[in-house]
């Protein structure tokens, strides 16, 4: 990232997580219960998730960066407490085991989970106990990322841009393709699912209870659609810059994801470009796509790595989760034993949830990448430049060069 960085710690029944964003600038109203914690609670929710989601209710807690409701432009520090915790006060504790601790309490495990960090992890950080690599693998770390992404989707909303979510299939099941709402997480959060199509909802359902009582899981597509960004962010100047990279890499980076498509994605590649490419028309009243608009929008807002001002349409394939109930082949990391791999408890489905998370990373991108189109160290300046710059983009005709 370039303007904006955030880093987050945290193991999945340790003490809690960790949330630092730096970057947001300063007089943004910010309040963890208003803007952070319904963001927090979308992630836990999904039909499909496990027991764990009972016993957790996220809440942030902030630590610095704010005071008086508005942010000050320093470091916003948000911690996430892990209420699970107090059940794993031995097998999480960082102090030495004692002498006479019994070694089951530490809670170990020795046949990692194909699919998991916990073989690849294992080797690499030279451990033995795969808990030492699955605490942090878990997916647990997206509640911190779910918390820097409310505080910076805040920052969007007041420049008039929107991030927002829905799951396109489970397993087999796809949903039938609709016109999408205005308020496209208004229409799918009640659904349990997080679907738009309420019979493929249901089947939906259908599926994910199937795989329960097969101790199977399933994976899925979301797709993350932003609206109200201007064309220009991001560039095609460096590789670097190019905004479809940058928006791939943060989706890619969400636990599961095997797969990300811009647009028509992998379509594009089947079709002809007659039938790939978005016609230009005029479009006197769109300002934020420079008065010239587009007679479709398979490019998914970007061209060139450059925002095009359509609505920017990020797709991701989340694998099904790798813990299974009922157990793939593995080997025992102490003695080479031959054996069923770890059973630890899990999700069935968590393909709405990664869709939340999802939102959250492209709305990292899309900020950073406004800031650094616009600049500005207050609220007041980053509006007042963005401002400017709509002006520019509202004002252009056809004159001159
Ligand atoms: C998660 C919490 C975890 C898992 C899930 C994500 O809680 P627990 O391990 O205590 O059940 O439910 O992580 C995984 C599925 C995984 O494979 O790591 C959460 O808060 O999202």
């Amino acid at each position: 990232m370039h303007r904006l960085s955030f880093h987050t710690a945290g193991e999945s029944h340790g003490r809690g997580l960790v949330a630092l964003l730096e970057g947001i600038p300063s007089g943004l109203p910010l309040e963890m219960e208003r803007d952070v914690d319904p963001e927090l609670r979308r992630r836990q929710g999904g039909y499909g998730r496990g027991r764990r989601m009972e016993i957790e209710s996220d809440r942030a807690e902030l630590i610095s960066g704010v005071r008086l409701g508005e942010t000050l432009g320093s470091p916003i520090a948000m911690l996430i407490w892990n209420r699970d915790w107090e059940n794993w006060l031995t097998a999480m504790s960082p102090l030495p085991p004692g002498e006479d601790e019994n070694p089951k309490a530490l809670r170990p495990h020795y046949l990692p989970r194909p699919g998991h960090a916990d073989l690849v992890g294992a080797l690499k950080y030279d451990r033995r106990d795969v808990r030492d690599i699955l605490e942090r693998a878990s997916a647990r770390e997206t509640a911190a990322r779910v918390a820097c992404g409310a505080v910076v989707k805040k920052m969007l909303a007041d420049l008039g841009i929107g991030v927002a979510s829905h799951v396109v299939s489970i397993g087999p099941v796809g949903a039938a393709s609709m016109p999408l709402p205005e308020d496209l997480n208004a229409a799918v959060d009640p659904s349990p699912v997080r679907c738009l199509d309420p019979r493929a909802a249901d089947a939906m359902m259908e599926e994910i209870d199937g795989a329960r009582e097969r101790g199977d899981t399933l994976g899925g597509v979301f797709e993350v659609v932003a609206t109200g960004v201007p064309v220009g962010l991001g560039s095609y100047v460096s590789w670097d810059a190019k905004l479809d990279g940058r928006l791939a890499g943060a989706v890619m980076s969400v636990h599961a994801v095997k797969g990300v498509e811009i647009g028509i994605g992998f379509e594009g590649a089947r079709r002809p470009g007659s039938e790939v490419h978005d016609a230009i028309v005029r479009a006197e009243d769109k300002v934020r796509t420079g008065r010239l608009g587009r007679a479709s929008n398979r490019a998914g807002g970007l061209e060139g790595g450059v925002t095009t001002g359509e609505p920017l349409v990020v797709r991701g394939a989340m694998k099904p989760i790798s813990t299974l109930r009922k157990p793939l082949p593995s080997v025992d990391l102490r003695d080479g034993a031959v054996g069923n791999a770890a059973v630890e408890r899990s999700d069935v489905c968590a393909v709405p949830a990664a869709a939340v998370v999802a939102e959250a990373m492209v709305a990292l991108v899309i900020a950073d990448a406004v800031l650094e189109k616009v600049g500005g160290d207050s609220m007041k300046e980053v509006r007042r430049n963005f401002d400017g710059y709509l002006t520019y983009l509202g004002s252009r005709g056809f004159a001159g060069r």
